[in-house]
C-alpha cells in the first residue's frame, strides 16, 4: 500500500499493483532468459532476473561496456556472460529482454525474433517485478531536468521516490534493490518503449515532440508513435499528462489516450495549465488560479516553464500541496550542462547548454536568453558536433532575430553554416578550443556567449558531459587570463582601448594571451555570409 494520501490516484487502486505485480514474480523462475546488450540495463536486468530464479544468459555483440568487475559478480550469480553471437544458435530460449541501444535491426535481435523468441524490454521487466506506482516522463527534451524536478517534489515531505530509467539509473537496479519505494519516477526515451507489453504507468508524462532519433525510428511518425506507447495500456484509474501541442499531433495521428488527461502549454491558454508572463496558471476547477511564479525559481526560459507545469500537474495528480511543492521548487537548482549559468568572464554572461543535443533544444535555449541577455548585448552563438540528420533550416529566422556571430564545429559544421549561414555571420572552426576563443575575441562586456551545439558529441567527445565539461575548463582558462589581464590593466591602465571593452579586456597591444590564441586558430577559419 502507497505510504501517502493521493487525492486522485485511489488507494484501493494502487494496493492491486502490488497484488497484480506479485503473481508476475513467480512467472520468471526456472525460465531460461537471454539479455542482450552487456551495458547498464543489461547489468541490471540479469542481476534481477537471476534474483527472481531465472537462468540467465547476458550476450553482447560489441565490445564489453560492463568492467571485467561487473562480469565477475555476475558470472558468481551464475549468470552466463557471452560475447559472441554463435553461442545463441545452440541454445533454446524462453525469453529475451533487450537494451535500449540494441535496434530491432541488429544481429542478436535478428536472431531471437527469427526464432520467435518473446523480446521485452529491460523497462518492462522492472515494471512486471516492481511493486511501486510508476511515474513515466516522456519527449524529445526536457526528460531528465523534469524527472528530478518531479523526484524533488515528491520527496519534499516523507515521501520516498527514486529517478531512474534512461536518466542513467536502469529501473531494473531500483527493483532489485529497493522494496519500500511509495514512487518510482521513471525518464523513459524512445527505445525503451519500443518492447513494452504491459507497461502503464500510473501517471505518464509527454513533455514535446520534435524530430530526433530518426537514424533508428526512420520517420518522424514512427519516433512519434514510439512515444505514444507510453499511454497504451493506461486505464480509468491512471493519468496522462500531455503538452497541449503534443497531444494535439498524436491525435492527429489518431492516438487514442484515457479518460484522464491534463494538458500544459506555454502557448495555447486552452490548457488545463498555461503560461502567461512568467506566471504558470491552472485553469482546473478546484485548483484555479495562479500555481506559480517562475521568477521565484532558479531555472531559466519558457522551455523551463513547461517542464514546471508538467511537474506541477504529477504533484497535483498525487495529491501534493501547493505549498510543499513551491518549497521543493525554490530550492531547486536544475542539471548541470542545462542551460546552466556560469559566472561571467570579462563581463561576458556563458551558458553551458552541452546536453543540447537537437534542434529543437538549440531553439529553446536561444529563445531562452531573452529574458537574460541585456537588450544592447549580442549573442554568440557556439554550435556542431555530430548531426543526426535533423534539419536547422528551421532555426533561420530565430538565428537571424536573435545572434550576432555564430561559431560552428565539429562535422555537422558545414550542414549548419549552409542552413544558417544567410541569417548570421558563421564562422567555421576545427575544435570547441577555437570556438571558444573566437567568440571571446569577439564578445564585449554585456554580451553573452552560448553555447548549445544542437548536435550530438560523439564526433569529438565521449558524451555530452565530457563536452560540456570541457567548455567549462576552456571558460576558467579563459577566466584565469581575463584575470591576469585586468591585473596588468589595474598596472599599465592606458595599455587598454576603454572604448571597446572585451571579454578578458582584451589588450591592444598585439600581443596577449587572447591575441596568441586566435592567432592560432585564424587560418582555419571561415566566413559565411
Ligand atoms: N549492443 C549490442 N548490440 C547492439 C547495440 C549495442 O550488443 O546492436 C551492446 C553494446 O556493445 C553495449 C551495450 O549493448 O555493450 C550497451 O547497451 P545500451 O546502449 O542499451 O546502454 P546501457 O548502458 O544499457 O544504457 C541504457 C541507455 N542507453 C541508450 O539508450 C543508448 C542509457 O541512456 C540509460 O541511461 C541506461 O540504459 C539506464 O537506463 C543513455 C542514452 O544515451 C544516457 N539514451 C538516449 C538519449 O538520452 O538520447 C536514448
Ligand atoms: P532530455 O533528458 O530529454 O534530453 P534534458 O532535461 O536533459 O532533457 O535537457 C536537454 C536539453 O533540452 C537541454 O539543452 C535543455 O536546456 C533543453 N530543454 C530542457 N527542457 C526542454 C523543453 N521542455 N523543451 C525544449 N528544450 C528543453
Amino acid at each position: 500500500m502507497c505510504r501517502v494520501g493521493l487525492v486522485n490516484i485511489e488507494d484501493s487502486v494502487v494496493a492491486k499493483i502490488a497484488e497484480d505485480r506479485s503473481v508476475s514474480m513467480q512467472v520468471f523462475r526456472g525460465q531460461r532468459v537471454i539479455v542482450i546488450g552487456a551495458g547498464a540495463s543489461g547489468f541490471a536486468a540479469s542481476r534481477l532476473l537471476s534474483q527472481r530464479g531465472a537462468l540467465v544468459w547476458l550476450v553482447d555483440g560489441g565490445s564489453a561496456a560492463l568492467s571485467a568487475s561487473r562480469i565477475k559478480e555476475l558470472e558468481a550469480l551464475g549468470i552466463t556472460v557471452r560475447f559472441e553471437f554463435s553461442d545463441l544458435t545452440v541454445e533454446s530460449w524462453d525469453l529475451g529482454v533487450v537494451s535500449p541501444g540494441v535496434a530491432r535491426e541488429s544481429g542478436l535481435m535478428q536472431q531471437l525474433l527469427r526464432r520467435c523468441v518473446p523480446v521485452i524490454s529491460e523497462i518492462e521487466l522492472g515494471f512486471r517485478l516492481s511493486a511501486c506506482p510508476v511515474i513515466a516522463i516522456t519527449g524529445t527534451n526536457g526528460k531528465t531536468t523534469t524527472t528530478r524536478l518531479v523526484e524533488t517534489v515528491i520527496r519534499q515531505g516523507d515521501r520516498k521516490a527514486i529517478a531512474a530509467g534512461n536518466i542513467g539509473l536502469p529501473f531494473c537496479s531500483v527493483v532489485s534493490d529497493h522494496s519500500d519505494l511509495d514512487y518510482a519516477v521513471l525518464e523513459i526515451s524512445s527505445f525503451q518503449l519500443e518492447h513494452v507489453e504491459h507497461f502503464k504507468p500510473k501517471v505518464a508524462v509527454l513533455l514535446n515532440l520534435a524530430p530526433d532519433h530518426l537514424d533508428r525510428h526512420r520517420t518522424f511518425e514512427g519516433y512519434c508513435r514510439a512515444k505514444a506507447r507510453l499511454f497504451e495500456n493506461q486505464d480509468s484509474a491512471d493519468w496522462a499528462i500531455i503538452q497541449w501541442e503534443a497531444k494535439e499531433h498524436l491525435m492527429m495521428m489518431g492516438v487514442e489516450f484515457g479518460e484522464h488527461v491534463l494538458t500544459f502549454s506555454s502557448k495555447n491558454p486552452a490548457a488545463n495549465v498555461y503560461y502567461e508572463r512568467g506566471l504558470l496558471v491552472s485553469r482546473i476547477p478546484g485548483w484555479s488560479g495562479v500555481l506559480y511564479d517562475c521568477r521565484s525559481g532558479r531555472l531559466v526560459g519558457v522551455h523551463n516553464a513547461e517542464n514546471l507545469m508538467a511537474t506541477l500537474l504529477v504533484g497535483y495528480v498525487l495529491g501534493i500541496s501547493l505549498s510543499e511543492m513551491r518549497l521543493a521548487l525554490a530550492g531547486f537548482r536544475g542539471e548541470s550542462h542545462r542551460f546552466e549559468l556560469l559566472n561571467p568572464v570579462g563581463g561576458v554572461a556563458v551558458i553551458n547548454d552541452s546536453k543540447a543535443t537537437n534542434p529543437d533544444s538549440l531553439r529553446a535555449a536561444i529563445e531562452a536568453t531573452d529574458g537574460i541577455l541585456h537588450s544592447t548585448g549580442s549573442l554568440w552563438l557556439i554550435a556542431g558536433g555530430l548531426n543526426k540528420q535533423l534539419p536547422f533550416q528551421e532555426l533561420g529566422s530565430l538565428v537571424a532575430a536573435k545572434v550576432a556571430g555564430a561559431y560552428l564545429f565539429g562535422q555537422a559544421r558545414d550542414e549548419m553554416a549552409a542552413a544558417l549561414g544567410r541569417h548570421a555571420e558563421c564562422f567555421l572552426v576545427e575544435t570547441l578550443n577555437e570556438a571558444v576563443s573566437r567568440a571571446f575575441g569577439r564578445a564585449r562586456t554585456g554580451d553573452m556567449i552560448l553555447f548549445s551545439p544542437g548536435c550530438a558529441s560523439f564526433d569529438q567527445f565521449s558524451n555530452y558531459a565530457e563536452r560540456g565539461d570541457t567548455f567549462c575548463s576552456l571558460i576558467d582558462r579563459m577566466r584565469s587570463q581575463s584575470f591576469v589581464e585586468n591585473q596588468k590593466s589595474a598596472h599599465h591602465g592606458s595599455q587598454f582601448d576603454s572604448s571597446t571593452p572585451r571579454a578578458g579586456q582584451v589588450p591592444n597591444d598585439g600581443d596577449t594571451l587572447m591575441n596568441r590564441a586566435l592567432a592560432r586558430t585564424a587560418t582555419t577559419e571561415k566566413i559565411y555570409h
